[in-house]
């Protein structure tokens, strides 16, 4: 069963927009639309088919991201709806020793249900602000949300089918399949050692309540300090593999050219060639409290944003009103695990009158910090610059 996102959808899309609208949208540039989807607020819209979507900045002033504001990312146009009756996980492959098939519900009987609180950040988020522009979906601040997940470890399920110690990787495979126009089946894989990871998860519920049906039901994998790509929905078939998963979303795509991009956490058997895949997300920050019209009131705002990293920790957050000649500590605020967003705020310096930016930069406990100018890369990925807001009204 599938669900095709139609016209009455999309009028009904239109018809929240004025919603969105008054409400105030936060995003310092112009988005073509803001829409609805099935069990989602207004919003923003890149495309229709596939339904790509994303959470205005003001959704980040929480800690955890709401479901219904939780963006949305699609390769493929027509989304499985999966009847949890219906529902098969396969687990299979040449490096397994007994093949397995679970339901859903002896997924959460046989195997202890754990939790973590952890960023999902799509490896294009900010593409759009990349100048020279890049080719592909442009993104503002939004592709990307926190939340917690509850569901099983992957190692846990593993276990039960024997991995053999020739493993390689493992690869998954979710139901929404390539549409006529050929583009390939989405499958990805992951190194051993982060799929055996005690914190990657075969998730069922996201902040308490199942996933929405367009962020993965009725199965997700969660996969903690790497990027969105990594974190398949709808999954339904996970292969044990001897050698390295070779189709075009391992092979071709989610590649940054070698040494763009310091990587701590390396995946050695998709090293072939020049690029390297995209793995864990980097050190990255944002301003949440602008007001409507996308900047702040000096002295008046609230000063807060978020800061988040691939789970090494955020050591600190700095803000600077004179284009990082100096730089203030912010506060960090509760901390979730080292996967979530930490939320920051700062106290106003006395500004004389004039015209100023604000610059946030975060910098990790391994000593990686935000960059002032992002690192061009071909498919715009990584893009963590300081997000820089302008200030006004100085009196
Ligand atoms: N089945 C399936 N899973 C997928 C994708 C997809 O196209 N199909 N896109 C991936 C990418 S690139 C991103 S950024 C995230 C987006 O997750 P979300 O839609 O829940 O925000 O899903 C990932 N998992
Ligand atoms: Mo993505």
């Amino acid at each position: 069963m599938t669900i095709e996102f139609n016209r009455r959808q999309t009028l009904l899309g239109l018809m929240s927009a004025a919603v969105g609208a008054a409400l105030g949208s936060v995003v310092g540039f112009a988005r073509e639309a803001v829409e609805a989807l099935p069990g989602k607020v207004a919003l923003h819209r890149l495309t229709h088919r596939p339904p790509n979507y994303e959470t205005p900045i003001r959704y980040f002033r929480n800690t955890l991201t709401p479901n219904e504001a939780f963006f949305v990312r699609y390769h493929h146009a027509v989304i499985p709806s999966v009847s949890v009756d219906e529902y098969r996980l396969d687990i299979g492959g040449s490096a397994v020793e007994r093949p397995l098939v679970l339901t859903l519900q002896e997924l959460r009987r046989d195997f202890p249900v754990v939790e973590v609180v952890a960023v999902c950040q799509c490896s294009g988020n900010r593409r759009g602000l990349f100048d020279p522009p890049v080719a592909g979906l442009q993104w503002g601040h939004g592709a990307m949300g926190n939340a917690r997940w509850r569901g099983v470890r992957l190692a846990d399920v593993l276990a039960r089918a024997g991995l053999k110690t020739s493993a390689l990787e493992i690869a998954f495979d979710a139901a929404d399949a390539p549409p006529l126009e050929g583009t390939p089946d989405f499958i990805k894989s992951l190194p051993i050692s982060k799929a055996l990871h005690p914190d990657t998860l075969l998730a069922f519920e996201m902040n308490g309540a199942p996933l929405p049906e367009v962020n993965g039901f009725p199965l997700r994998l969660v996969v903690p300090g790497w990027t969105a790509t990594y974190w398949v929905k709808h999954l339904n078939k996970i292969t044990a593999l001897e050698s390295p998963e070779k189709g075009f979303w391992m092979a071709t795509a989610y590649r940054m050219p070698r040494s763009t991009f310091p990587l701590v956490s390396r995946f050695p058997s998709q090293e072939s060639g020049e690029r390297a895949p995209v793995t864990e997300i980097a050190v990255n920050s944002l301003i949440t409290s602008m007001e409507s019209d996308g900047t702040l009131l000096a002295g008046r705002s609230e000063l807060r944003g978020i800061a988040w990293d691939s789970g090494l920790g955020i050591d600190r957050v700095e803000v600077s009103f004179d284009s990082g000649v100096t730089w203030r500590r912010c506060e960090l605020g509760e901390d979730l695990g080292p996967y979530s967003f930490r939320p920051w705020r700062a106290e106003w310096p006395v500004l004389a009158p004039g015209q100023y930016e604000v610059w946030a930069r975060a910098a990790n406990r391994a000593g990686q910090v935000q960059v002032e100018k992002p690192i061009p890369n071909p498919s715009g990925y990584q893009h963590n610059a300081f997000h820089r807001v302008p200030v006004r009204g100085v009196a």
